[in-house]
């Protein structure tokens, strides 16, 4: 229970002095202060290792310290002193380790030893590395139909991991890959194709130089990339607005304060990162963008008919879109108070978006999970394109649509094979390379693995890393069903809440991280990750590992391969697990526009960047050339009940202190929480509405129409900075609110971001804040 008052508005920057203490202090906490700074200092860098957080660029010229303070704490996380060892098992029965929270689970430290859960004992004891493997091997094998079988990766495993765990899968006989992908961008993976026919973001560091206008659409920067805030500054410095549409005014997005700048540090110099900050009704971006697309022809209309210079590129629309009458017939019919009630902001604010952007010659479109998790996710990043090519904006210097990536090689994990879209892998090649007859048929993605294991189909669950059973909506009803499987493995470097839900045969087995120094018969090894930019980097891991009975990520999947897959002379697993300059060989055949030369490439500054047709202007869609949109409706959700004025969106937000399941600790600093992650952020008007007062106790309970009852209790109320009708409250705790079938339609990413809730009053006491 706190002791002290919960919300204290945080009143600083983004970054500056706060952001160094929060580093310091975890890397007291972590125990090991002097050697973890040591570390840092090879975060980012050519021949060092790439940030275990979040998939931002990487210059080609970094910074001395090229980190921020989150991935500090998540390189401080994985190099920690603290062990979680067989005595810790010996001392804890699965039963109550799963009364334990997120946090203390994980501060238990690094996985130390393979450990098999022994039901009798309700504990996990040691088994050696040899016994696993040949068990797991021999209960996959025991599967009667290879699709009762899923692999699952998180996206911060390695391409030469990646790539070997896909051909398994492959080979083992299913396409049952999901990712952590598929709860995260894979709405732009699937909106982006149609629209300009590349999955992912065509931006680069030299856009962001040379911008002349910054659109930022529901990414957390200050949190989630702070890295992102360095050019973000320069350009403000050079005078380049950067319009942000945001339910919650983020301290990211408004203040800066470089801590790397000594000069900026000691003055408490300031940087205003955006210039208008617009507060739209959480899920109202499709109708916001609706609002700027409609304002921004009218006013090219107006200049049209003075003889003044047009505002759209009508030389690109014409030589390069399709679709372009009928989206702006359809504008045309979009009323302005829908657009206004959807959105919840004034014509005239979306007008100013719309003057501030004609004028530009070029402009950048950033966004993160606050357009993805969405029901209309897929329309609405396509919507945003559209705004892009009203004004030629895809494909010239300066400008481009840029996703914000989540971990930090979820790119480059789809790049090599993790999907389980077959038509986005080149089987015929893969055929040909292992003489093989690859799946054909598509394989479960997370919604459906989910469903899967609901009905209770799913017979083994591969985990490489991650921690899918928390990650996941619904979680009393998966939590239920998770337990029925007959085999779990979790590949992890930490203690977490998947591992306490056994299936009949449970394993944890413990894998360096990358920041590890990883030695085989034939020297140390280095492996290879992609940004959001789309340029691939070489990784040398430089600590000591954890423990010594610890084996890579590689070495665990190609053992697991070999024992369990039948003799291939052309997929030699032996050979890949010691030298993984062999994996990258074999990644080249397979996908040779891309990885040409990788063993060379990985190293130079910066990366490598992988050809992305939409920068040239080439546009590999069904039409040929890049594709205007019109979406279905202005609405959020069509299937769930109408907001009344007692149902509610709900958001399902990151604080600063955690990366994803992982908690580093209870203070959302810039949000001004401290001690607790047990809240529910409420605007004012609304807790008088409801004659509730700020620190009351509250539930929240979904609204669906499946007659599942989905509570989240114990939430002290905070007034709080947001729009009418909508609340925020942390993820994962709230991951119960979420029904499984409320994800984005066409991309099945969960809907996390708009859940449609009801607020109820407890007994609880009332708290201070
Ligand atoms: N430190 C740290 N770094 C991380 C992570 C982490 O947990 N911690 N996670 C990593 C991963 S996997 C990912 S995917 C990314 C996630 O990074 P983000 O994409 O920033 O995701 P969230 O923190 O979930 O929050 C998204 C933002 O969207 C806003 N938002 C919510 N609903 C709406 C809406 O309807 N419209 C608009 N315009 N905005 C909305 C929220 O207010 C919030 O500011 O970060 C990565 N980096
Ligand atoms: N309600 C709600 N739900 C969400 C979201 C949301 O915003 N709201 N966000 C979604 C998003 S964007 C994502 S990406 C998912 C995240 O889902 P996941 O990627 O499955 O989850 P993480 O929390 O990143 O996984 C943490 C675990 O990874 C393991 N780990 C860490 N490093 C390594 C490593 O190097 N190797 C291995 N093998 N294991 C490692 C550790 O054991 C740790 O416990 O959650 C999704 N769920
Ligand atoms: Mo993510």
């Amino acid at each position: 229970m706190p002791s002290r008052q919960i919300y204290r508005p945080y009143k600083g920057p983004s970054g500056g002095w706060g952001s160094a203490r929060s580093v310091g202090n975890i890397l007291r906490r972590e125990g090991n202060p002097a050697s973890a700074g040591l570390a840092l200092t090879r975060q980012n860098k050519v021949d060092g290792f790439q940030c275990v957080s979040c998939a931002w660029i990487k210059p080609a010229t970094p910074l001395p310290f090229e980190f921020c303070e989150n991935g500090a704490k998540a390189t401080a996380w994985e190099i920690t002193s603290h062990r979680c060892t067989p005595e810790f098992f010996k001392d804890h029965t699965v039963t109550e380790l799963l009364t334990w929270d997120d946090y203390h689970l994980e501060q238990a430290g690094r996985l130390t030893h393979p450990m098999r859960y022994d039901g009798d004992q309700d504990k996990y004891i040691p088994v050696s590395w040899g016994r696993a493997i040949e068990e797991i091997a021999a209960e996959l094998l025991a599967v009667k139909d290879p699709k009762n079988v899923v692999f699952y990766s998180s996206g911060r495993s390695s391409n030469e991991v990646s790539y070997i765990y896909g051909l398994f899968a492959r080979l083992y006989g299913n396409n049952n890959l999901p990712d952590s992908s598929n709860m995260c961008h894979e709405t732009t993976s699937v909106a982006l194709p149609h629209s300009i026919g590349v999955p992912v973001g065509t931006v680069t560091l030299e856009d962001f130089a040379k911008t002349e206008c910054i659109l930022f659409f529901g990414q957390n920067a200050g949190s989630n990339s702070p890295r992102i805030l360095h050019p973000l500054q320069e350009a403000r410095r050079r005078g380049v607005p950067i319009i942000t549409y945001n339910p919650l005014r983020e301290r990211g997005l408004e203040r800066f304060t470089n801590p790397q700048s000594p000069q900026e540090m000691l003055t408490g110099e300031e940087t205003t990162i955006s210039s208008s900050y617009n507060q739209v009704r959480i899920g109202g971006d499709l109708a916001a963008l609706t609002g700027v697309c409609k304002a921004l022809i009218e006013l090219d209309e107006q200049k049209r008919q003075a003889h003044e210079a047009a505002i759209l590129d009508w030389e690109f629309i014409k030589e390069h879109c399709h679709g372009f009458e009928s989206f702006i017939q359809w504008l045309s019919r979009q009323n302005w108070l829908t657009i206004e009630r959807e959105s919840g902001l004034r014509r005239e604010a979306l007008t100013a978006t719309a003057v501030t952007y004609s004028s530009a010659k070029t402009a950048i479109a950033v966004y993160g999970m606050g357009l993805t998790q969405h029901r209309a996710g897929v329309e609405t990043v396509r919507m945003l394109a559209n705004l892009l090519l009203l004004k030629g904006n895809i494909g010239k210097t300066g400008a481009g649509i840029c996703p914000v990536r989540g971990h930090s090689n979820v790119q480059g994990q789809r790049t090599v094979g993790i999907t389980e879209k077959p038509e986005l892998v080149p089987l015929k090649r893969l055929a040909e390379q292992y003489s093989f007859e690859p799946p054909s048929e598509k394989g479960l993605d997370t919604i459906e693995a989910c469903e899967a294991i609901l009905d209770g189909k799913i017979r083994a669950f591969v985990m490489l890393g991650g921690n899918f059973a928390r990650a996941v909506p619904d979680r009393v009803r998966m939590e239920k069903a998770w337990r029925h499987m007959n085999l779990t493995i979790n590949i992890a470097t930490k203690l977490n809440r998947s591992q306490l839900l056994p299936g009949k045969i449970s394993y944890i087995l413990p894998v360096l991280g990358r920041t590890e120094i990883d030695k085989t018969s034939k020297g140390p090894q280095s492996l290879s990750m992609e940004d959001t930019s789309g340029c691939i980097h070489g990784n040398r891991g430089v600590r000591t590992p954890a423990s010594p009975h610890l084996i890579s990520e590689t070495r665990l999947i190609a053992e697991l391969a070999k024992a369990t897959l039948s003799e291939n002379s052309k997929v030699p697993w032996g050979k890949w697990m010691e030298d993984y300059s062999l994996i990258r060989e074999a990644i080249s055949k397979t996908y040779p526009d891309i990885f040409h030369d990788y063993e060379s490439r990985m190293w130079e500054p910066g990366g490598f960047q992988r050809p992305l047709s939409a920068r040239h202007r080439q546009w590999d869609t069904d039409t040929g050339k890049a594709n205007f949109v019109t979406p279905t409706s202005l609405g959020e959700d069509r299937d769930l009940p109408d907001p009344g004025c007692d149902v509610f969106r709900l958001m399902t937000l990151r604080s600063n202190d955690q990366f994803n399941t992982t908690i580093y600790g209870y203070t959302d600093r810039f949000r001004g929480i401290h001690q607790t992650r047990d809240i529910v952020f409420m605007n004012p008007v609304d807790i008088e509405r409801l004659n509730f007062s700020k620190g009351d106790q509250v539930e929240l309970r979904t609204v669906a129409r499946d007659g599942i009852e989905r509570r989240h209790g114990d939430l002290t109320i905070i007034p709080y900075d947001i729009p009418i009708g909508c609340l925020g409250a942390y993820y994962p705790e709230a991951n119960n609110l979420l029904p499984l079938e409320h994800y984005a339609i066409g991309s099945h990413t969960p809907a996390a971001k708009s859940i449609p809730v009801t607020i109820h009053k407890t007994g609880g006491r009332r708290m201070i804040v």
